[in-house]
């Protein structure tokens, strides 16, 4: 293959083609040299292109002082963070430190936040890094309730909660023996009890295997390493189950029904080598019959694994034979697949093909007709498959029978619609299941619709989370920032209405209707503990423990002096008594490594060790107060 020939003969030949840079001749060479020369023979088509690609954004503006109409709940991929814009403008509205350390709001610097990422027996943090794909909701009737946002880690497999009316993480949980904990979804009612009519569990796939247990055995093995699903309570933040597969998971997604959780499967090949993952002409989705691996666990029916007390129920074909006792279903779909969403109708799962062109469309009912032995094969429950285009990986819906799915190759979104291509899966060849293309820039990953994962989508906007931007900003250096592109569904074409810059890498998102989301604008001092009052405020001394107890009020700190001795152990707790809404106090002390925030009627602390003598200025960082500058204090450690 001439990689650098066919990029050239695209650039030439195809309208829009420097979008296919990475284009066919590199579909097979997506690791190789193909990737890279494609990339840099793109450049000068790439500079002409844009300047005319510039859309005229009328009527998506959000005017100075208005609203935006959505919020936009992303992950920040390896900054370890999620994050929330709102749409249409694209204005960043607040960053949620999860895995990362954030000395602005102090996110793994309080003792608060330490005690949620977990520290060690010496009170440092037990892990500073993070890599968050996924941000889902929790759902009461098939739309969000404002209650949660769950978002994972892929490096070190954990899944945070974060509480929606504060937007601050309340939960991290790390599963046990799972690397590559990679797609989540929160089922959108109890899967086995009907009457419950929320979101109870999450479901997460794990994308690498791994030694079970990962203590040193099977090194040289990996034939005996082992992917698990895990089912982990939204209320208690446990994991309830853990599920044994062939192959591994990729991204989830959960049935309006709550009966069924599914995952992709590019490696059914269980190989442990590029080449080998690719070596099968069709992969799988994995589905997982919920109540029947509930009712297993309950009858005792499961092993554990190492040191791990967590339920693990064995999903591999050879130990469910048989369909109507069968607790997974494997849905043959195409080559190495990426993405699996679930249709706002309720009726379809679709999982995008990457290194096939086709979107796989999988009927609910149908699987749960495999599992009730009524149905043949479990390629049976396949209801349509249109060649979309090349590299697709997510699909989003508009809530009127179309699909948009963002393909990664051709740098395009492409709309589709669903009984169209139900229709050509019949052998009408009359139809045309694609309506429309739309150029991104550049290599789209994710894509999703406002309120698209919900039973009220509306189909008004697209977000194309895109991962090269190269000419689309002024350059700023090797490290390019990313492109959010808004594109509007209300036409009978779609429109692309702005670009926004992004900090790599978010992955995926949701665009949450406003109404559907009840946040609190101030704290209530009594839901802290360890609140600071003028009863307790002050200095209390036990042998070298020190614990300092102090209040903001604008715009000064409760005591002026705090003294105390080198060798001392210091708490400080820091309670803000300010009830003016957005009126924040920082708290930072120099050469200690401190700084932290207090929200109205807020209360955090740190402790420290004070190993070093000296005056050292106590002061806010947050601009509070005509008088701000002014509101410090001396701590004044003795030697
Ligand atoms: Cu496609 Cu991690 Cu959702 Cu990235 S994954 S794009
Ligand atoms: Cu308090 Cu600035
Ligand atoms: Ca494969």
């Amino acid at each position: 293959m001439d990689s650098k020939k066919d990029s050239n003969d695209n650039n030439v030949t195809v309208p829009g083609g420097r979008r296919n840079f990475l284009g066919k001749s590199a579909i097979v060479g997506l690791a190789g040299a193909g990737a890279v020369l494609g990339l840099a023979g793109c450049k000068e088509e790439a500079t002409k292109v844009a300047t005319k690609a510039a859309p005229a954004a009328a009527g998506h503006e959000v005017a100075p002082g208005q609203l935006d109409e959505y919020y936009h709940f992303s992950s920040g991929g390896h900054s370890g963070e999620a994050r929330i814009m709102g749409i249409p403008s694209g204005r960043t509205l607040r960053r949620i430190p999860v895995f990362n350390i954030d000395p602005m709001v102090g996110w793994g610097i309080t003792n608060e936040s330490k005690a949620i990422m977990g520290t060690k027996a010496d009170g440092s943090l037990r892990y500073t890094t993070g890599d968050t794909h996924h941000v889902h909701g929790s759902y009461t009737d098939g739309t969000y309730d404002s209650r949660w946002l769950f978002v994972n880690d892929k490096i070190h497999s954990r899944l945070a909660r974060i509480r929606m009316d504060t937007m601050e993480c309340d939960t991290i949980l790390q599963l046990p023996n799972v690397m590559g904990f990679h797609g989540i979804f929160p089922d959108k009612r109890d899967p086995v009890d009907a009457a419950i009519n929320r979101t109870t569990r999450v479901f997460c796939g794990a994308e690498f295997h791994i030694p079970l247990p990962n203590d040193g055995r099977d090194l040289d093995d990996p034939s005996k390493w082992g992917a698990l699903f895990s089912c982990v309570s939204a209320d208690t933040m446990e994991v309830m189950w853990q599920c044994r597969v062939d192959g591994n998971m990729d991204l989830v997604a959960t049935s309006y029904d709550g009966k069924l959780a599914a995952s992709n499967q590019y490696n059914t090949e269980n190989a442990a080598d590029q080449a080998g993952m690719m070596a099968a002409e069709r992969d799988a989705c994995v589905f997982f019959h919920v109540a029947r691996v509930e009712a297993l666990v309950k009858a005792g029916k499961f092993t554990t694994i190492g040191g791990s007390k967590v339920p693990v129920v064995d999903g591999r074909k050879a130990a469910n034979p048989d369909p109507k006792t069968s607790i997974t279903c494997y849905v043959p779909v195409g080559k190495n697949p990426h993405g699996v969403n679930a249709t706002p109708d309720g009726k379809y799962f679709v999982c995008a093909g990457k290194l096939s062109p086709t979107a796989t469309v999988i009927d609910l009912s149908k699987v749960l007709q495999w599992f009730d032995g009524a149905l043949k094969l479990e390629r049976d429950s396949v209801v349509a498959e249109p060649e979309i285009g090349l590299g697709p990986l997510h699909t989003a819906f508009d809530g009127k029978g179309n699909a948009y799915t963002s393909l990664f190759l051709d740098s395009q979104v492409v709309k589709w619609n669903i009984d169209l291509a139900i229709a050509q899966f019949k052998g009408d060849k009359t139809v045309k299941p694609i309506i429309d293309k739309i150029d991104v820039h550049y290599q789209p990953g994710h894509g999703y619709s406002s309120m698209g994962e919900t039973k009220e989508a509306d189909g008004k906007y697209f977000n194309s989370g895109n991962k090269f931007s190269k000419d689309r900003f002024l350059p700023v250096g090797p490290l390019h920032c990313e492109t959010e592109q808004l594109i509007d569904l209300t036409g009978a074409k779609m429109k692309l209405v702005s670009d926004h810059t992004a900090y790599p890498e978010p992955h995926d998102g949701i665009i949450v209707r406003r109404d559907r989301v009840k946040t609190r604008q101030i704290y209530t001092m009594t839901d802290f503990p360890n609140a600071v009052t003028a009863d307790n405020a002050g200095i209390e001394r036990k042998g070298n423990k020190v614990h300092v107890r102090l209040m903001s009020q604008a715009p000064a700190f409760s005591m002026p002096i705090i003294k105390i001795k080198v060798g001392d152990e210091v708490t400080l707790t820091l309670t803000n008594h300010d009830k003016v809404e957005d009126l924040t106090h920082g708290c930072a002390i120099p050469t200690y490594n401190i700084n932290f925030i207090v929200n109205p009627q807020e209360t955090k602390s740190v402790t420290f060790k004070a190993d070093h003598p000296g005056a050292y200025w106590i002061y806010c960082t947050h601009f509070c107060h005509a008088l701000h500058l002014e509101m410090r204090s001396r701590l004044l450690v003795e030697a």
